[in-house]
């Protein structure tokens, strides 16, 4: 029934290898370290998967030993990958969508920053997810190439598309070319797959071509806990959460059910096939029998379940994810096997650091799996966790909770009243009943708030909002005062960007034939790689419309299909002169008021709202100052950009002015015309 029947032949040989010993320098082995992205633990052909073909995790769980209980204390990409990096709790480094950089003592004491200041020769290839300033990047990695998805495909020097998979592997390849036996590595390869590509409805799975045709005949079975009197049992907020409207997004029919499902299938075999191919080089390059290989996901993923879709909630689909850890040096003995110990993302970096010889810091909240994997563990383990969702977002409720090995707690601490929610696993696996209010569990109700209250208070207390939020995730926020720094402009005072973004009103829908223009001025740091202006809602929710300008180019980004990219230099470290003229279909881009690059546009764009600035949780973000923004409702010619740059007033067409000399004591008021 299935088609594309498909081998993976590097590993095969790779974990064939094994007797012979050359462990790197001072016997510390290499680690690499494969993260997915929004996988469930249950995708994979090894924890009994029904459809999926994972060949090489499979073998890497064969070779080594899979932990069934594996969860993630915050189901959501940028928290998780924080409590990977630095073995903390939300709760404690208080990073997620939203929030300023992770706190450069956390980053310092991240599980790369310790390695390198070790000795070790690290590498990081793939989506970061983290917001991490340049000084301590510098301090945790040798090498860093940071990959996102939007779009998926990227197009290559011979003018080729190559899906991110690929790149994420071509990349993770090329940095163990580099890799020598005298001193140890540690890479860890980051998939943006299987995520979707969430500003597409229409094709929200792009996969590798290699994976084209596979699962092509294959009926994808309902999902499991679909009944609508499943959801219908949810309370409201959750009835009415991005849980629900995502589910809307991707598996609401049943054909885009099976169209969706196998596309996602198909990601998670194209990653697979990803890390055989780079598994096979490091075998190549004689690192195979000095190389720990760990792998695992970032949150775990409702694809249907309860009516479902994405993570961020309490339930098992969201926060169980895959673990596999192969150490080749491991005794025939103790692999094949399946971990049934609690094991949390916080335990990575501390296992990482572990089979390194490393120190862990003290600080570190999760423990290393070393001798789970070995079978010497002999210290009792954890029945419990503490699990939590922090973010600041209007339709993903925070809650905090408590999962032990029989009983599931949950409270949803911003509703009114308090929502909780407790399952009891062992009478209840699919968590279909909410035992919360009955009289037969009060003390078990009890007993689970207040080993809920002191981790809480242990990890950092109640959740009070970030003291310096770098955004407001609310898509129709109050107009807030936005605190920026002012500097001496081209006309004025001008406000200087430092990873801020401020919202600044709205920009209508731009139909393929509606003209518009946009003018500033701009400096950008020269010691930012990554300095652009980013115009429009980046980062604001889910829809990601926006024009960015950085020093390579301008790109005008509607959907992963509806993108245009025009490559012009512009200049950093001095005031340049910014026009973007959109006549109908045709952009015309002006520097300095001359014409500088022309394309032609075949796509609309929605109504905007006008967040000016980048999206620091994706690595994006303005370092620069920005002075006179205007926004035209009609092409602007090239006299009239002249004048612009001339600093005399174009007053036809206005339809939004930012001058900065209307900022009073740091608050901008947006004016408009
Ligand atoms: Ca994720």
């Amino acid at each position: 029934m299935i088609t594309g029947n498909r081998s993976y032949p590097g590993i095969m040989i790779l974990l064939c290898l094994l007797t012979l010993s050359s462990i790197s320098a001072e016997g510390r082995p290499n680690i690499i370290f494969f993260l997915s992205d929004d996988q469930n633990a249950g995708f994979m052909g090894c924890a009994g998967h029904p459809i999926l073909k994972t060949p090489i995790m499979d073998q890497l769980a064969r070779e080594g030993v899979r932990f069934d209980n594996m969860f993630v204390t915050t189901s959501i990409c940028a928290a998780s990958r924080a409590s990977i990096l630095t073995g903390l709790y939300e709760r404690t480094h208080r990073y997620t969508f939203g929030t300023p950089p992770l706190q450069p003592q956390f980053a310092m004491n991240s599980y790369p920053a310790v390695l390198k200041r070790a000795g070790y020769r690290t590498g990081f290839v793939g989506k970061l997810g983290v917001g991490i300033p340049e000084p301590e990047r510098k301090e945790m990695f040798d090498s860093i190439v940071t990959l996102n998805r939007s779009p998926y495909f990227k197009k290559q020097p011979d003018g080729s598309l190559r899906h991110l998979s690929e790149i994420t592997g071509d990349t993770a390849i090329e940095f163990l070319k580099n890799c020598k036996k005298e001193q140890p590595f540690c890479l860890s390869v980051s998939f943006n797959a299987p995520h979707a590509e969430d500003n597409d409805k229409e094709n929200p799975y792009p996969w590798p071509k290699a994976m084209d045709g596979l699962y092509d005949d294959v009926d994808i079975p309902a999902p499991r806990l679909s009944e609508p009197a499943i959801f219908e049992s949810q309370p409201e907020f959750l009835k009415k959460s991005l849980n629900r409207e995502r589910w809307f997004w991707r598996w609401d029919t049943p054909e885009k059910y099976q169209r969706n499902v196998r596309a996602y299938y198909r990601m998670i075999s194209g990653i697979d096939n990803v890390m055989g191919r780079v598994l096979k080089e490091a075998e190549k390059l004689g690192f195979a029998d000095s190389t720990v290989v760990i792998f695992s996901g970032d949150n775990g993923y409702y694809k249907g379940q309860r009516g479902f879709a994405g993570k961020w909630s309490h339930y098992e689909e969201s926060l169980r994810v895959p673990l596999i850890i192969y150490d080749p040096r491991s005794k025939q003995a103790v692999t094949n096997r399946v971990a049934s110990h609690t094991a949390l993302n916080l335990d990575i970096p501390a296992t990482i650091l572990s089979y390194s010889g490393a120190q862990i810091p003290q600080t570190y909240h999760g423990r290393s799996l070393q001798g789970l994997v070995e079978g010497t563990e002999t210290a009792e383990w954890r029945k419990d966790f503490f699990c939590e969702h922090l973010m600041n977002h209007p339709a993903i409720p925070k809650y905090e909770g408590i999962r032990d090995e029989r009983f599931v707690y949950a409270r949803y601490f911003q509703q009114q009243p308090v929502f909780e929610f407790l399952h009891d696993l062992k009478t209840d696996p699919d968590q279909l009943k909410n035992l919360a209010s009955s009289p037969e569990y009060i003390d078990v109700l009890w007993a689970m708030r207040k080993r809920c209250d002191e981790a809480r208070d242990s990890l950092g207390g109640e959740f009070k909002p970030h003291p310096s939020k770098a955004r407001n995730t609310n898509p129709n926020p109050p107009e807030k005062p936005a605190q920026l720094k002012t500097v001496t402009g081209p006309s004025g005072r001008a406000f200087e960007f430092n990873r801020a973004s401020m919202r600044a009103g709205q920009v209508p829908a731009l139909g393929t034939t509606e003209s518009f223009s946009w003018s500033f001025w701009v400096k950008l740091n020269p010691d930012s790689p990554r300095a652009g202006v980013i115009i429009g809602n980046r980062g604001n929710g889910d829809a990601m419309q926006f024009m960015k300008f950085t020093s390579h180019g301008v790109q005008f980004y509607n959907t992963s299909k509806n993108f245009l990219k025009i490559t012009k230099e512009l200049p950093v470290g001095r005031w340049t002169h910014v026009a973007l003229v959109k006549d109908g279909t045709s952009l015309r881009y002006y520097l300095d008021g001359k014409q500088t690059a022309q394309a032609t546009l075949s796509f609309d764009m929605p109504e905007l709202p006008l967040l000016i600035g980048g999206d620091p949780s994706a690595d994006e973000y303005i370092s620069g100052a920005i002075d006179e923004l205007r926004v035209y409702n009609r092409s602007l010619n090239e006299s009239e950009v002249a004048r612009l740059t001339e600093n005399e007033a174009v007053a036809e067409g206005l339809y939004l002015y930012h001058a900065v000399d209307n900022v009073q004591s740091g608050r901008l008021i947006p004016q408009s015309k």
